[in-house]
């Protein structure tokens, strides 16, 4: 068993997925605010009036039409509104975790209630005492709070009125508050996370020009603001404590060629490099690699990007890689394979794994590989933020809930970490996924369930919101006493 005893076992979840209290403490909205719920088959939607006060519905990387302004309509349900009422329930949730014996629980700060329009110059100090009361309940039990500072919520009025992160004005906004973050729990936050997943914003790779060059030249565009907004906290949270660790987020897929073919293997190699490296390989090496020309070329993008940018990069390298982990994808350059979905990413059908309810693989040998093959590049420590199966529960009448699938999920997993800690990775902490449901990104169905902690609500908001202990709580509260030692488990 080759876990450090010091290694930072727990759980994560985001802001506006596990909140609520979308209109209270004097928060803002936010866009995941006027976004419907959806399934595994049908999208979300973001709802608006038009030009001539007709409702209206896009799809999220559909344009805002011409005039019109994001808006809640009546008669649709919007899950994130109510999420899992954590704003009112952490503190019960939180003696839950410490009973699980978590040492960190990741967790966002929801911008909007920070700044509600994003352009503020003085926070919103319920916001800020809220965040420190929740540190503050955490600290009580020794947990150790792991920090993301964007989690998909950019407030409305900034997608709205700025474009969003189209606009270059954002890094100063979002620096505002990263710093109003950094000094405000001082001596209560050590680990934080810059952005979350910052690699969604790089569409897809695609062969059949499905996907318009304009989605590259936006995508791309966004995340270079990002980097530098990124590098610019990483260097103000160092000053303000030295002791922060600050981490980039990455959305870790795990790709492979689908066949031997010499194409599939190059593809797959230029997947990794625009998928997965290309976030991580500014965030932590402070310049752009060799391929991002390859492929700026490749997507006819031309990029604001200044001298005084490159240098901020270079000044603003993270201390930790952190990453999602739920499963490989193939990937082709032949047509005619089965297609699979999964977390923000598509490939061809592995017939070697298992795929869940909603279509996600799971491969927990591609966590080593990953983590292996990441270690090596960066040589940074690592935590693993996320990872879990997201599935259907039963809540029995006596109040339990069965879910021996989840288990199997997590030792499998807790395995391909032993191991690659084990081959020499740094590997420090294990967050897993909706430690407690909560509301899906994706789908923003809250059935999807990742939890060890059920909550009772559905997806329209129905239910208790009580909360109960799975068979998977009690067996992961016996993971962390016995550091992973999996024996007898
Ligand atoms: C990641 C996000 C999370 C989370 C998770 C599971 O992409 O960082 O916010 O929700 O995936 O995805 P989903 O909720 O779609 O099942």
């Amino acid at each position: 068993m080759a876990f450090p005893k010091n290694f930072l076992w727990g759980g994560a979840t985001a802001a506006n997925q596990a909140e609520g209290a979308w209109n209270e403490g004097g928060r803002g909205p936010a866009l995941t605010d006027v976004t419907t719920g959806g399934t595994k088959d049908t999208p979300r939607y973001i709802t608006f009036i038009d030009k001539d006060g007709k409702p209206g519905f896009k799809k999220k990387h559909d344009k805002l039409p011409e005039g019109a302004k994001y808006a809640v309509l009546k008669d649709q349900y919007y899950p994130n509104h109510l999420a899992i009422d954590q704003y009112h329930r952490y503190k019960e949730d939180i003696a839950l975790f410490a009973e699980m014996g978590f040492k960190v629980y990741r967790m966002s700060i929801s911008w909007s209630r920070l700044y509600p329009k994003g352009i503020e110059e003085v926070p919103n100090q319920e916001g800020i005492e809220h965040y420190r009361d929740v540190f503050k309940e955490l600290r009580k039990y020794n947990i150790e709070p792991l920090v993301t500072i964007w989690h998909f919520d950019t407030p409305l009025y900034l997608e709205e009125e700025f474009d969003g992160w189209n606009n270059r004005k954002l890094i100063d906004l979002y620096v505002r508050f990263a710093e109003t973050c950094f000094r405000e729990y001082k001596g209560l936050v050590k680990y934080w996370l810059t952005f979350n997943e910052i690699n969604n914003s790089m569409p897809q790779p695609v062969r059949d020009g499905s996907t318009p060059l304009w989605r590259y030249q936006e995508g791309l565009q966004q995340l270079h603001y990002q980097f530098v907004a990124s590098a610019k906290a990483v260097q103000i949270g160092h000053r303000i404590d030295p002791e922060n660790m600050i981490g980039c987020m990455i959305c870790g897929i795990c790709y492979y060629p689908a066949t031997c073919d010499p194409k599939d293997i190059l593809w797959n190699r230029h997947m990794w490099e625009e998928k997965i490296f290309y976030c991580s390989d500014v965030q932590c090496k402070g310049s752009y690699p060799t391929y991002a020309k390859r492929m700026w070329k490749k997507y006819n993008v031309n990029l604001d990007i200044t001298e005084e940018d490159l240098e901020e990069l270079k000044k603003g390298t993270v201390d930790m890689y952190t990453f999602s982990y739920y499963m490989s994808q193939n990937v082709t350059t032949h047509d005619g394979m089965e297609k699979v979905g999964g977390n923000m990413s598509s490939g061809t059908k592995n017939p070697y794994l298992q795929y869940s309810d909603w279509g996600w693989s799971t491969d927990p040998s591609g966590l080593d590989y990953y983590l292996e093959m990441i270690y090596d590049r960066y040589e940074k420590p690592i935590m693993v933020v996320e990872n879990g199966l997201g599935a259907f529960d039963t809540l029995e009448e006596d109040g339990t809930v069965h879910d021996p699938f989840r288990i199997d999920y997590f030792r499998e997993h807790i395995k391909a970490m032993d191991l690659a800690i084990e081959n020499g990775v740094d590997l420090i902490g294990y967050t897993t996924w909706g430690c407690i449901d909560v509301v899906s990104a994706g789908t923003g169905e809250i059935r999807k369930r990742y939890g060890f902690i059920y909550v009772d609500v559905d997806d329209l908001g129905n239910g208790t919101l009580n909360r109960y202990r799975k068979d998977s709580f009690y067996w992961y509260k016996k993971v962390i006493e016995n550091n992973g030692n999996l024996e007898n488990l």
